[in-house]
């Protein structure tokens, strides 16, 4: 009976290991994965990712059947004796503590190259939109013909973020109320949107199409209903769009002179 509580414990501890990786296994086939990536900067990112992945994993695993194997074997009612104790091992604190302070010093080093190219080289251009977020919105504010931001012919909209594909874009983000998250997870892009800070945040999409933006941080009690969505266009498609919105933005407001209702 001793026994069979010793097969047991180690059996189930032996299922972290095998179902864990079964998980990771199965998922990108039932579309529980990584979405799809359509930015520039995408792929060193997801890189990063799955080099980190690799690492933990392999440590994850062998970890897990280390603990199988120690209750597995040294199971009580199978023991010759006594277990003996003993006071630890300075050199093996030393080697366990030195390993991973390597590896982060290593992973610390091996990712500075993405980290700049997505948060510290930012193109010399003017922002192509800023977006203030809100609980529970995202409000967008293009230049208008002017292409400056802040002049009175500024185009307003609401969570319908357009982009031009294949070129930088440059968002300047804000917020009006509390902490916000700027996700947009096909962009690999995700940036905190701080009360009364403007921050810069760049990318460009490889391929048209319309995509989930997101907030990433828990606003409020509407925080989950905080969606809007990007869509990438091309240039000339861009352009028509601005000027389609501008025109009913402006058809909305009253003639020069003309008395409001
Ligand atoms: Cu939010």
């Amino acid at each position: 009976m001793k026994r069979f509580a010793g097969i047991f414990w180690s059996l189930l501890f032996l299922a972290v290991p095998v179902l864990g990786v079964a998980v990771f296994a199965v998922a990108p086939s039932i579309d529980v994965w990584l979405p799809k990536d359509v930015s520039e900067h995408g792929s060193q990112i997801d890189g990063l990712f799955y080099f980190i992945l690799a690492l933990t994993g392999v440590v994850f695993i062998a970890t897990e059947l280390l603990l199988f194997w120690f209750i597995w074997k040294y199971d009580e009612s199978i023991a010759k004796g006594p277990a003996t104790y003993i006071h630890g091992s300075h050199t093996l604190e030393v080697v366990w503590t030195i390993i991973p302070a390597v590896v982060l010093l290593f992973l610390a080093i091996y990712q500075m190259n993405t980290w700049a190219d997505v948060k510290m080289r930012r193109p010399v251009m003017a922002p192509t939109v800023e977006v203030v977020a809100r609980q529970f919105e995202w409000r967008l504010r293009y230049p208008g013909r002017d292409g400056q931001l802040g002049t009175p012919d500024d185009l307003f909209l609401v969570n319908d973020l357009h982009l031009p594909v294949d070129e930088d874009v440059l968002v300047q983000l804000k917020s009006m109320d509390v902490l916000h998250s700027f996700f947009l997870p096909n962009l690999r892009v995700k940036q905190d949107a701080v009360p009364g800070m403007k921050i810069p945040v760049w990318f460009k999409a490889k391929e048209t199409g319309e995509y989930d933006l997101v907030c990433a941080e828990l606003c409020g009690w509407g925080h989950y209903k905080m969606k809007g969505r990007v869509t990438f266009v091309t240039r000339p498609e861009f352009d028509a769009w601005l000027e389609r919105m501008y025109l009913e933005q402006e058809a909305t407001q009253p003639e020069n002179g003309e008395a409001m209702p």
